[in-house]
């Protein structure tokens, strides 16, 4: 039995009395749920978040963290300092930081590293762009992604790792893939993970989905058999919108 995960990536939104405001309501509308609920505040919240979510079920993640141990990395925040507040969840690799902030897949392996050195969970985002599909090279993309950013990881590794298939053209555009395009992919990575470890690492991990879910199309989307939950982004900023998201898993 996968974890069911709904994550919500609060982007660079919500300020600390936003971000209190937000997580109170959240708490109090929480559903009765077996799946992991998981929120995703900026960097400067984050000990705000934990406060506010104490007594609370909803775990806290980073949105993302720099592979170096410490030093003169200025801007930058390192796996110790997410586990010194608490925060044992990081989100990687999503497609806005490797679009606007040149991620790539070699600096990405080095963070999942990191990540699994220090013990952290972590959320790796991937999927492709709008010109990948109409080329039907969205799923030569997805595999080298993960062969890249992954593949390079020790089996043990696997139990600390989330995916979250994003398809770049389906982010924030109100567009979302099809449950139909999500299953078909979704089946495919875990047949590529199959293939380069075994059939029980593919069968265990949790693939999120994300892009554009909303309380409408969430409950169609997650009752896909390989889709384990939701990597949500502008409906994890509305309480009640996430709360139906949750409630449809
Ligand atoms: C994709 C998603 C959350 P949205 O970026 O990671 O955002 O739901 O706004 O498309």
């Amino acid at each position: 039995m996968r974890t069911k995960i709904v994550a919500g990536n609060w982007k660079m939104n919500k300020n600390r009395e936003e971000t209190e405001a937000l997580l109170a309501e959240l708490s109090a509308k929480l559903p009765d749920t077996k799946a992991e609920v998981i929120v995703a505040p900026t960097f400067v919240n984050l000990e705000t978040a934990q406060r506010s979510l104490e007594s609370s079920t909803i775990k806290v993640a980073a949105q993302n963290m720099h592979f170096a141990e410490n030093g003169a990395y200025t801007g930058e925040i390192s796996a110790d300092m997410l586990l010194n507040l608490d925060v044992d969840t990081v989100i990687l690799g999503h497609s806005e930081r490797r679009s606007y902030f040149g991620e790539t897949d070699e600096l990405l392996a080095k963070k999942m590293d990191t990540a699994v050195a220090k013990g952290l969970k972590a959320i790796f985002c991937f999927g492709e762009e709008l010109e990948d599909r109409k080329s039907d090279n969205h799923f030569s993309v997805v595999e080298s992604q993960l062969k890249n950013g992954l593949f390079h990881l020790e089996a043990s590794a696997w139990k600390n790792i989330v995916l979250a298939y994003e398809p770049v053209w389906a982010i924030g555009t109100g567009e979302t893939a099809s449950p139909e395009q999500a299953q078909e992919m979704h089946a495919f990575i875990r047949k590529t993970i199959a293939e380069a470890y075994n059939a029980s690492i593919a069968d265990e991990v949790s693939i999120l989905y994300g892009g554009s879910v909303k309380p409408g199309n969430a409950e169609e989307i997650f009752s896909k058999p390989d889709v384990d939950g939701g990597l949500i982004g502008g409906a994890s900023l509305v309480a009640s919108d996430f709360v139906a998201i949750i409630n449809a898993i």
